[in-house]
Protein backbone atom coordinates (compact mmCIF):
# COMPACT_ATOMS: atom_id res chain seq x y z
CA UNK A 1 0.00 0.00 0.00
CA UNK A 2 1.66 3.34 -0.77
CA UNK A 3 1.33 6.10 1.79
CA UNK A 4 -1.77 7.72 1.67
CA UNK A 5 -0.91 11.88 1.00
CA UNK A 6 -2.25 13.68 3.84
CA UNK A 7 -5.29 16.12 2.83
CA UNK A 8 -3.98 18.76 5.06
CA UNK A 9 -0.85 20.21 5.67
CA UNK A 10 1.20 18.79 9.02
CA UNK A 11 0.57 22.38 10.47
CA UNK A 12 -2.81 21.79 10.24
CA UNK A 13 -4.67 22.54 13.85
CA UNK A 14 -6.13 19.49 15.95
CA UNK A 15 -10.11 20.08 15.09
CA UNK A 16 -11.68 22.85 16.10
CA UNK A 17 -14.62 22.30 18.86
CA UNK A 18 -17.28 20.64 16.83
CA UNK A 19 -15.35 18.91 14.30
CA UNK A 20 -15.32 15.77 16.30
CA UNK A 21 -18.85 15.29 16.56
CA UNK A 22 -18.83 15.49 12.85
CA UNK A 23 -19.94 12.38 10.97
CA UNK A 24 -17.64 10.87 8.74
CA UNK A 25 -18.49 11.46 5.29
CA UNK A 26 -18.31 8.37 2.68
CA UNK A 27 -15.11 8.95 1.64
CA UNK A 28 -13.55 9.04 5.30
CA UNK A 29 -15.23 5.91 6.24
CA UNK A 30 -13.35 4.23 3.37
CA UNK A 31 -10.27 5.75 4.01
CA UNK A 32 -11.24 4.82 7.94
CA UNK A 33 -11.95 1.23 6.92
CA UNK A 34 -8.54 0.78 4.64
CA UNK A 35 -6.67 2.37 7.92
CA UNK A 36 -8.47 0.02 9.98
CA UNK A 37 -7.48 -3.56 7.59
CA UNK A 38 -3.96 -2.20 6.74
CA UNK A 39 -3.11 0.46 9.67
CA UNK A 40 0.91 1.06 8.03
CA UNK A 41 -0.02 4.12 5.75
CA UNK A 42 -1.72 5.53 8.73
CA UNK A 43 1.35 4.86 11.12
CA UNK A 44 3.49 6.12 8.78
CA UNK A 45 1.54 9.39 8.30
CA UNK A 46 0.99 10.10 11.69
CA UNK A 47 4.63 9.32 12.44
CA UNK A 48 5.16 12.14 9.86
CA UNK A 49 3.33 14.49 11.42
CA UNK A 50 0.44 14.27 10.20
CA UNK A 51 -1.95 15.32 12.69
CA UNK A 52 -5.06 13.78 10.76
CA UNK A 53 -3.56 10.81 10.59
CA UNK A 54 -2.88 11.10 14.67
CA UNK A 55 -6.24 11.74 15.22
CA UNK A 56 -7.61 9.03 13.34
CA UNK A 57 -5.25 6.30 14.88
CA UNK A 58 -6.44 7.45 18.77
CA UNK A 59 -9.92 6.81 17.25
CA UNK A 60 -8.81 3.20 15.89
CA UNK A 61 -7.48 2.44 19.38
CA UNK A 62 -9.37 3.93 21.31
CA UNK A 63 -12.44 1.76 19.77
CA UNK A 64 -10.17 -1.09 21.00
CA UNK A 65 -11.07 -4.44 19.38
CA UNK A 66 -8.50 -6.75 16.46
CA UNK A 67 -8.11 -3.11 14.26
CA UNK A 68 -6.88 -1.39 17.55
CA UNK A 69 -4.59 -4.33 18.27
CA UNK A 70 -3.57 -4.09 14.63
CA UNK A 71 -2.73 -0.56 14.87
CA UNK A 72 -0.40 -1.05 17.87
CA UNK A 73 1.38 -3.52 16.18
CA UNK A 74 2.26 -1.55 13.48
CA UNK A 75 3.77 0.98 15.91
CA UNK A 76 7.66 2.10 14.76
CA UNK A 77 9.89 0.62 17.83
CA UNK A 78 12.05 4.05 17.93
CA UNK A 79 13.53 5.21 20.70
CA UNK A 80 11.36 6.12 23.43
CA UNK A 81 11.76 9.57 24.28
CA UNK A 82 8.53 10.73 25.23
CA UNK A 83 8.27 12.28 29.02
CA UNK A 84 4.77 10.83 29.88
CA UNK A 85 3.26 12.98 33.18
CA UNK A 86 0.09 11.81 34.88
CA UNK A 87 -2.16 14.64 36.70
CA UNK A 88 -4.37 13.34 39.54
CA UNK A 89 -6.68 15.25 41.67
CA UNK A 90 -10.00 15.83 43.19
CA UNK A 91 -12.35 17.46 40.61
CA UNK A 92 -11.93 21.54 40.40
CA UNK A 93 -7.65 20.89 41.95
CA UNK A 94 -6.63 22.69 39.24
CA UNK A 95 -5.41 20.17 36.81
CA UNK A 96 -6.90 21.59 33.29
CA UNK A 97 -5.23 24.87 34.26
CA UNK A 98 -1.89 23.83 35.51
CA UNK A 99 -1.67 22.08 32.03
CA UNK A 100 -2.80 24.64 30.03
CA UNK A 101 0.03 26.89 31.54
CA UNK A 102 2.94 23.59 30.97
CA UNK A 103 2.15 23.74 27.70
CA UNK A 104 2.86 27.22 27.10
CA UNK A 105 6.14 26.51 29.23
CA UNK A 106 6.58 23.58 27.21
CA UNK A 107 6.43 25.49 24.11
CA UNK A 108 8.82 28.41 25.02
CA UNK A 109 11.46 25.31 25.70
CA UNK A 110 10.96 24.61 21.88
CA UNK A 111 9.60 21.34 23.10
CA UNK A 112 6.54 19.50 21.47
CA UNK A 113 3.72 17.98 23.71
CA UNK A 114 0.56 16.31 23.72
CA UNK A 115 -2.33 16.18 25.96
CA UNK A 116 -4.74 12.99 26.75
CA UNK A 117 -7.64 13.94 28.98
CA UNK A 118 -8.89 10.76 29.98
CA UNK A 119 -12.26 11.37 31.51
CA UNK A 120 -14.75 13.23 29.37
CA UNK A 121 -15.90 14.81 32.76
CA UNK A 122 -12.96 17.14 32.13
CA UNK A 123 -13.95 18.20 28.51
CA UNK A 124 -15.78 21.05 29.39
CA UNK A 125 -17.85 22.72 26.35
CA UNK A 126 -17.32 25.48 23.97
CA UNK A 127 -13.05 24.44 22.96
CA UNK A 128 -11.94 25.50 26.98
CA UNK A 129 -10.93 22.03 27.19
CA UNK A 130 -8.09 23.36 29.22
CA UNK A 131 -9.77 25.03 32.00
CA UNK A 132 -11.30 28.72 32.06
CA UNK A 133 -8.49 30.60 32.04
CA UNK A 134 -6.30 29.45 29.14
CA UNK A 135 -8.47 28.26 25.98
CA UNK A 136 -7.86 25.96 23.47
CA UNK A 137 -7.65 28.12 20.58
CA UNK A 138 -4.33 29.91 21.75
CA UNK A 139 -3.18 26.43 20.25
CA UNK A 140 -4.93 25.93 17.27
CA UNK A 141 -2.53 27.26 14.90
CA UNK A 142 0.13 25.15 16.63
CA UNK A 143 1.22 21.68 15.78
CA UNK A 144 3.35 21.67 18.42
CA UNK A 145 0.78 21.06 20.45
CA UNK A 146 -2.04 18.45 20.42
CA UNK A 147 -5.27 17.70 22.66
CA UNK A 148 -7.26 14.61 22.74
CA UNK A 149 -9.94 13.10 25.35
CA UNK A 150 -10.31 9.43 25.32
CA UNK A 151 -13.24 7.43 27.14
CA UNK A 152 -11.69 6.57 30.20
CA UNK A 153 -14.65 4.02 31.03
CA UNK A 154 -16.88 1.69 29.33
CA UNK A 155 -13.80 0.33 27.38
CA UNK A 156 -13.05 -3.88 27.07
CA UNK A 157 -9.78 -4.04 29.96
CA UNK A 158 -10.78 -0.68 31.40
CA UNK A 159 -8.49 2.27 31.80
CA UNK A 160 -5.08 0.57 31.27
CA UNK A 161 -5.55 -0.70 28.10
CA UNK A 162 -6.79 2.02 26.03
CA UNK A 163 -4.79 4.73 27.79
CA UNK A 164 -1.66 2.56 26.98
CA UNK A 165 -2.35 2.47 23.30
CA UNK A 166 -3.06 6.00 23.36
CA UNK A 167 0.38 6.62 24.91
CA UNK A 168 1.78 4.25 22.66
CA UNK A 169 0.29 6.24 19.46
CA UNK A 170 1.37 9.37 21.15
CA UNK A 171 4.92 8.21 21.64
CA UNK A 172 5.18 7.17 17.96
CA UNK A 173 4.55 10.58 16.91
CA UNK A 174 7.19 11.76 18.49
CA UNK A 175 5.65 14.61 21.39
CA UNK A 176 8.30 15.48 23.56
CA UNK A 177 5.97 15.28 26.42
CA UNK A 178 2.74 14.06 26.80
CA UNK A 179 0.43 15.16 29.51
CA UNK A 180 -2.32 12.70 30.98
CA UNK A 181 -5.39 14.28 33.13
CA UNK A 182 -7.41 12.14 34.94
CA UNK A 183 -9.95 12.45 37.91
CA UNK A 184 -10.66 8.55 37.90
CA UNK A 185 -10.50 7.39 41.77
CA UNK A 186 -9.15 4.37 43.19
CA UNK A 187 -7.87 1.45 40.97
CA UNK A 188 -8.35 3.86 38.28
CA UNK A 189 -5.20 6.06 39.66
CA UNK A 190 -3.22 3.23 40.73
CA UNK A 191 -3.75 2.15 36.74
CA UNK A 192 -2.73 5.39 35.46
CA UNK A 193 0.59 5.28 37.71
CA UNK A 194 1.86 2.27 35.73
CA UNK A 195 1.25 4.04 32.63
CA UNK A 196 3.28 7.10 33.25
CA UNK A 197 7.14 7.99 33.73
CA UNK A 198 5.95 10.55 36.45
CA UNK A 199 2.58 10.88 38.09
CA UNK A 200 1.66 14.59 39.86
CA UNK A 201 -1.00 14.52 42.58
CA UNK A 202 -2.41 18.10 42.32
CA UNK A 203 -4.29 19.50 45.61
CA UNK A 204 -5.69 22.60 45.85
CA UNK A 205 -5.32 24.88 48.97
CA UNK A 206 -8.41 25.26 51.34
CA UNK A 207 -10.02 21.98 50.91
CA UNK A 208 -11.02 21.40 54.39
CA UNK A 209 -8.83 20.68 57.76
CA UNK A 210 -7.38 17.58 56.48
CA UNK A 211 -5.48 18.03 53.36
CA UNK A 212 -7.75 15.67 50.96
CA UNK A 213 -4.14 13.81 49.87
CA UNK A 214 -3.88 12.90 53.26
CA UNK A 215 -6.68 10.74 53.34
CA UNK A 216 -7.07 9.35 49.99
CA UNK A 217 -4.55 7.07 49.76
CA UNK A 218 -3.51 8.59 46.34
CA UNK A 219 -0.29 9.88 47.59
CA UNK A 220 2.01 7.03 47.85
CA UNK A 221 1.55 6.46 44.38
CA UNK A 222 2.24 10.06 43.39
CA UNK A 223 6.14 11.29 42.59
CA UNK A 224 5.29 14.44 42.85
CA UNK A 225 2.75 16.66 44.59
CA UNK A 226 1.78 19.89 43.62
CA UNK A 227 0.19 22.97 46.00
CA UNK A 228 -1.91 24.69 43.12
CA UNK A 229 -3.53 28.13 42.94
CA UNK A 230 -0.32 28.98 45.22
CA UNK A 231 -2.19 32.50 44.58
CA UNK A 232 -4.87 32.02 46.77
CA UNK A 233 -4.74 32.58 51.02
CA UNK A 234 -4.67 29.01 52.36
CA UNK A 235 -1.39 27.90 49.89
CA UNK A 236 1.06 28.47 52.72
CA UNK A 237 -0.64 25.99 55.22
CA UNK A 238 -1.75 23.41 52.39
CA UNK A 239 2.22 23.63 51.62
CA UNK A 240 3.10 23.06 55.14
CA UNK A 241 1.16 20.30 55.78
CA UNK A 242 1.93 18.34 53.27
CA UNK A 243 5.74 19.17 52.87
CA UNK A 244 5.79 18.12 56.86
CA UNK A 245 3.54 14.59 55.92
CA UNK A 246 6.20 14.33 53.14
CA UNK A 247 9.28 14.08 55.39
CA UNK A 248 7.87 12.25 58.11
CA UNK A 249 7.17 9.67 54.92
CA UNK A 250 10.48 10.01 54.12
CA UNK A 251 12.05 8.79 57.27
CA UNK A 252 9.74 6.06 57.80
CA UNK A 253 9.75 4.85 54.38
CA UNK A 254 12.44 6.12 52.68
CA UNK A 255 10.68 7.51 49.76
CA UNK A 256 10.82 11.00 48.68
CA UNK A 257 8.36 13.01 47.96
CA UNK A 258 8.55 16.53 46.20
CA UNK A 259 5.81 19.18 47.72
CA UNK A 260 6.04 22.18 44.97
CA UNK A 261 3.77 25.59 44.58
CA UNK A 262 2.62 26.84 41.66
CA UNK A 263 0.17 29.42 40.34
CA UNK A 264 -1.32 28.85 36.84
CA UNK A 265 -2.32 32.32 36.89
CA UNK A 266 0.53 34.28 38.46
CA UNK A 267 3.26 31.46 36.55
CA UNK A 268 4.85 30.69 40.57
CA UNK A 269 6.40 27.27 40.47
CA UNK A 270 5.74 26.47 36.59
CA UNK A 271 9.17 26.46 34.68
CA UNK A 272 10.04 24.53 37.77
CA UNK A 273 7.68 21.95 37.99
CA UNK A 274 8.24 21.76 34.13
CA UNK A 275 12.26 20.99 34.92
CA UNK A 276 11.33 18.06 37.24
CA UNK A 277 9.04 16.40 34.50
CA UNK A 278 11.46 16.85 31.91
CA UNK A 279 14.21 14.85 34.01
CA UNK A 280 14.86 10.82 33.21
CA UNK A 281 12.15 9.10 35.50
CA UNK A 282 13.74 7.44 38.60
CA UNK A 283 13.20 3.86 38.62
CA UNK A 284 9.95 2.91 40.48
CA UNK A 285 9.20 -0.48 41.15
CA UNK A 286 5.79 -0.32 40.66
CA UNK A 287 6.16 0.73 36.82
CA UNK A 288 7.80 -2.98 36.65
CA UNK A 289 3.96 -3.72 35.53
CA UNK A 290 4.31 -2.65 32.07
CA UNK A 291 1.62 -2.72 29.50
CA UNK A 292 1.64 -5.08 26.87
CA UNK A 293 2.17 -2.18 24.27
CA UNK A 294 4.78 -0.82 25.76
CA UNK A 295 6.58 -3.84 26.58
CA UNK A 296 6.34 -4.93 22.94
CA UNK A 297 7.96 -1.63 22.58
CA UNK A 298 10.64 -1.88 24.72
CA UNK A 299 11.31 -5.75 23.84
CA UNK A 300 11.39 -4.69 19.82
CA UNK A 301 14.12 -1.57 21.20
CA UNK A 302 16.30 -3.98 22.73
CA UNK A 303 16.35 -6.79 19.78
CA UNK A 304 17.21 -3.92 17.56
CA UNK A 305 19.79 -2.96 19.05
CA UNK A 306 21.35 -6.26 20.13
CA UNK A 307 20.51 -7.10 15.96
CA UNK A 308 22.57 -3.69 15.09
CA UNK A 309 25.70 -4.73 17.55
CA UNK A 310 26.08 -8.04 16.09
CA UNK A 311 26.44 -6.36 12.51
CA UNK A 312 29.89 -6.04 12.19
CA UNK A 313 31.98 -5.29 8.82
CA UNK A 314 32.08 -9.06 7.71
CA UNK A 315 28.56 -9.99 8.03
CA UNK A 316 27.42 -7.00 6.46
CA UNK A 317 29.60 -7.94 3.43
CA UNK A 318 28.52 -11.13 3.48
CA UNK A 319 24.84 -10.34 3.22
CA UNK A 320 25.38 -7.83 0.97
CA UNK A 321 26.93 -10.42 -1.38
CA UNK A 322 23.80 -12.48 -1.06
CA UNK A 323 21.07 -9.55 -1.79
CA UNK A 324 23.37 -8.64 -4.77
CA UNK A 325 23.32 -12.22 -6.26
CA UNK A 326 19.33 -12.66 -5.00
CA UNK A 327 18.15 -9.00 -6.07
CA UNK A 328 14.91 -8.19 -4.57
CA UNK A 329 15.30 -10.42 -1.72
CA UNK A 330 16.68 -8.14 0.81
CA UNK A 331 14.10 -8.04 3.29
CA UNK A 332 13.52 -11.98 3.42
CA UNK A 333 17.50 -12.45 3.53
CA UNK A 334 18.02 -10.25 6.52
CA UNK A 335 15.05 -12.13 8.11
CA UNK A 336 16.62 -15.06 7.54
CA UNK A 337 20.40 -14.03 8.74
CA UNK A 338 18.66 -12.65 11.74
CA UNK A 339 16.95 -15.90 12.61
CA UNK A 340 20.26 -17.82 11.81
CA UNK A 341 21.96 -15.75 14.25
CA UNK A 342 19.25 -16.24 17.25
CA UNK A 343 20.65 -19.71 17.24
N1 LIG B 1 -6.79 31.46 41.80
C1 LIG B 1 -6.51 30.47 40.97
N2 LIG B 1 -7.51 29.72 40.46
C2 LIG B 1 -7.20 28.71 39.63
C3 LIG B 1 -5.85 28.40 39.29
N3 LIG B 1 -5.86 27.33 38.48
C4 LIG B 1 -7.17 27.00 38.30
N4 LIG B 1 -7.98 27.83 38.99
C5 LIG B 1 -9.45 27.79 39.00
O1 LIG B 1 -9.91 26.58 39.58
C6 LIG B 1 -11.06 26.09 38.90
C7 LIG B 1 -10.85 24.67 38.46
O2 LIG B 1 -9.78 24.61 37.57
P1 LIG B 1 -9.57 23.42 36.55
O3 LIG B 1 -8.23 23.60 35.95
O4 LIG B 1 -10.71 23.29 35.63
O5 LIG B 1 -9.56 22.19 37.56
P2 LIG B 1 -9.55 20.61 37.23
O6 LIG B 1 -8.79 19.96 38.32
O7 LIG B 1 -9.06 20.39 35.84
O8 LIG B 1 -11.08 20.26 37.30
P3 LIG B 1 -11.82 18.95 36.76
O9 LIG B 1 -11.28 18.65 35.39
O10 LIG B 1 -13.25 19.32 36.76
O11 LIG B 1 -11.49 17.88 37.74
C8 LIG B 1 -11.28 27.05 37.73
O12 LIG B 1 -12.29 27.95 38.04
C9 LIG B 1 -9.98 27.76 37.59
O13 LIG B 1 -10.09 29.05 37.07
C10 LIG B 1 -4.81 29.22 39.85
O14 LIG B 1 -3.60 29.02 39.62
N5 LIG B 1 -5.19 30.22 40.69
MG1 LIG C 1 -9.95 19.37 34.21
Amino acid sequence: MTRRPSARPASAPYSAPGRRSRRLSNSSRVTLLAAMADPSALVAALVDGDRRALARALSIVDRGGAAGDALCQALPLSTIRSRIVGFTGAGGAGKSTLIAALIGATRERGLTVAVLAMDPASVIGGGALLGDRVRMEEYHADSGVFVRSVAARGNAGGISRSTASALAVLRAAGFDAIFVESIGAGQDQIDLASLVDTLVLVEAPNLGDDVQALKSGVREHADIIVVAKSDIPGADASVAILTANARDEAQSTGIERSVVRVSAYTGEGIADLLDRLLEPPRPNARRESIPAAQLRALVADEAAKLAIETLDGPTLARLQARIDAEPGHARQIAREWLIDSRR
